[in-house]
């Protein structure tokens, strides 16, 4: 019958996003652990905050629709890897790798893609550490890999990414060329206040091991 074909179609959807939230909240768990567990050892959180989000349905049809893929939900799977992601906020650069080698690191986890967009900027001055992983979801009867991409940038890349993109929305995409340009410098500027915060942070960092190590006196024999 039609209606439980509908329904089966249903649950099949419903089960297909709930995965990607489970995937979500394993990761976000993961890298709580992490962030507790440097400021237990550095004092200080190399985490500012972090953002999760899955891909609205109609956002997916959209890019299915650009990029082509087949519509089994399958298929959507492979085609569109970004249905979850996770945004993570650091305070400095040094951090975002940090973050990255300590997810490389982790055994259950797979990465399967990285794009270093802090070393290779996109043209427009977009800058970000993007990890495509896999996540293992383990369900009642099976286990299984979901697709998640993280997102890994400083503040000053975050505040500069999501003004572009209200732009970006907001001209539909053909932005004018005079925008563009300042879009542009405000990215170099935000790469400057960068490596500026990371030499003070250093310095700070320097002084401060002086000092404990001035307060710990000499070692005695
Ligand atoms: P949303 O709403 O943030 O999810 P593709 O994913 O196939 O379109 P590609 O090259 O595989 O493109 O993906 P890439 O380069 O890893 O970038 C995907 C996501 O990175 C985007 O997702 C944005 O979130 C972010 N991003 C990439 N380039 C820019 C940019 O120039 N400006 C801003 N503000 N964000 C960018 P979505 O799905 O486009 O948007």
């Amino acid at each position: 019958r039609q209606i439980d074909q509908l329904r089966d179609i249903r649950n099949k959807v419903t089960r297909f996003m709930m995965m990607y939230k489970f995937a979500l909240e394993e990761l976000e768990t993961k890298i709580n652990i992490l962030n507790e567990e440097f400021h237990l050892l550095h004092e200080y959180n190399p985490i500012e905050h972090t953002k999760s989000r899955i891909k609205s349905p109609e956002s997916i049809l959209e890019k299915l629709n650009r990029k082509g893929g087949g519509e089994s939900l399958a298929s959507i799977k492979e085609t569109i890897r970004d249905i979850a992601g996770l945004r993570i906020t650091c305070s400095f650069v040094e951090d975002i790798y940090w973050i990255s080698e300590m997810l490389k690191n982790q055994s259950d986890l797979h990465v399967v893609e990285i794009k270093d967009y802090i070393k290779n900027p996109k043209p427009n001055g977009y800058r970000s550490l993007h990890l495509l992983v896999q996540v293992p979801v383990f369900m009642s009867d099976r286990q299984e890999p979901v697709y998640v991409e993280v997102q890994i940038r400083t503040i000053a890349m975050d505040f500069w990414a999501s003004l572009e993109h209200k732009i970006f929305y907001k001209y539909d995409g053909s932005v004018p060329p005079r925008l563009l340009e300042e879009l542009k410098d405000a990215a170099d500027s935000a790469t400057a206040l960068d490596r500026k915060m990371e030499k003070l942070h250093k310095e700070i960092e320097a002084i401060k091991s002086a000092e404990e190590e001035a307060s710990e006196g000499p070692e005695l024999l």
